[in-house]
């Protein structure tokens, strides 16, 4: 696990050891970049929003995953799993996402051109006690359809992430590797049953996170979390982008809304 002493006040960029980092394990944890102040307004329009059911919603009914409540009718039905189409949410969004020290990282990663797909993530994950799921290992790209699997993800905790509420769990260097058709499942998850893939399941860490921590990783990257065993909701920012030639795929999903061409 990566733990890059970066302090938000003073930008010194990603250094050669980070990139390496990132590029070898396919993800990366930069401590306390987000300011304190920031965090507060992000994660207070989060909770806001997840109070007045406020559109558009993911329910963690929709999507059957281990937990989950079996429909929107049953007991917890309404548990919200995502509040999408976080940018547009509010302007404090497009501040986080603006800022010259995230900018500066997200060039330096993916190079000159710069673009925020809004179709992909683009969320505040509301992981909420009780009624919560546990997501498979998968890669982010399998629904996913640009020129290359090259984007990256940019978490942002919005307060603490550990075991025991469902923080993410990934695979150093799963980004790298080339799997067979047989190592994943009908809806494109990571197999635990395949004595081939436990290997690389061995390696899964933990990406213990504070509030105002982020977490980058590739979109090939495998990872997964547990349900919130815990008493309070997780509540993490999440964005995707992308170099400017790593264009979608006309007429799929991921060319189905705009983008955001970021400085
Ligand atoms: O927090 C989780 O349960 C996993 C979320 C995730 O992996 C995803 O949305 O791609």
């Amino acid at each position: 696990m990566v733990n890059s002493a970066c302090e938000w006040q003073t930008d010194t960029g990603l250094s050669a050891a980070d990139i390496e980092h990132f590029q070898r394990d396919g993800f990366l944890i930069l401590r306390g970049f987000a300011a304190p102040a920031t965090v507060e307004t992000l994660r207070g329009i989060a909770e806001e929003h997840l109070r007045r059911e406020i559109a558009p919603l993911e329910y963690e009914a929709d999507l059957h995953y281990p937990g989950a409540p079996s429909s929107r009718s049953a007991e917890g039905g309404r548990t919200v799993r995502r509040l999408l189409q976080a940018q547009g949410r509010h302007p404090a969004f497009t501040q986080w996402l603006d800022q010259p020290a995230l900018l500066t990282r997200l060039h330096q990663l993916l190079g000159p051109e710069v673009l925020m797909p809004l179709a992909h993530h683009n969320c505040i994950m509301t992981k909420q006690p009780r009624f919560s799921s546990d997501t498979g290992w998968h890669q982010d790209i399998r629904y996913w359809a640009f020129e290359r699997a090259e984007l990256i993800n940019v978490w942002l905790a919005l307060g603490p992430e550990r075991e025991d509420n469902g923080c993410l769990r990934l695979i150093p260097g799963s980004h790298r590797c080339q799997y067979e058709k047989t190592q994943f499942d009908n809806a494109q998850f990571f197999r635990e049953d395949v004595a081939a893939n436990r290997p690389l399941l061995e390696q899964a860490l933990n990406a213990e996170l504070e509030a105002g921590d982020i977490l980058l990783f590739h979109c090939r990257t495998l990872h997964a979390a547990t349900r919130n065993f815990s008493e309070q909701t997780k509540y993490s920012a999440v964005f995707t982008f992308r170099a400017g030639d790593n264009r979608p795929l006309p007429g799929t999903r991921s060319a189905a809304l705009p983008e955001l061409h970021m400085p």
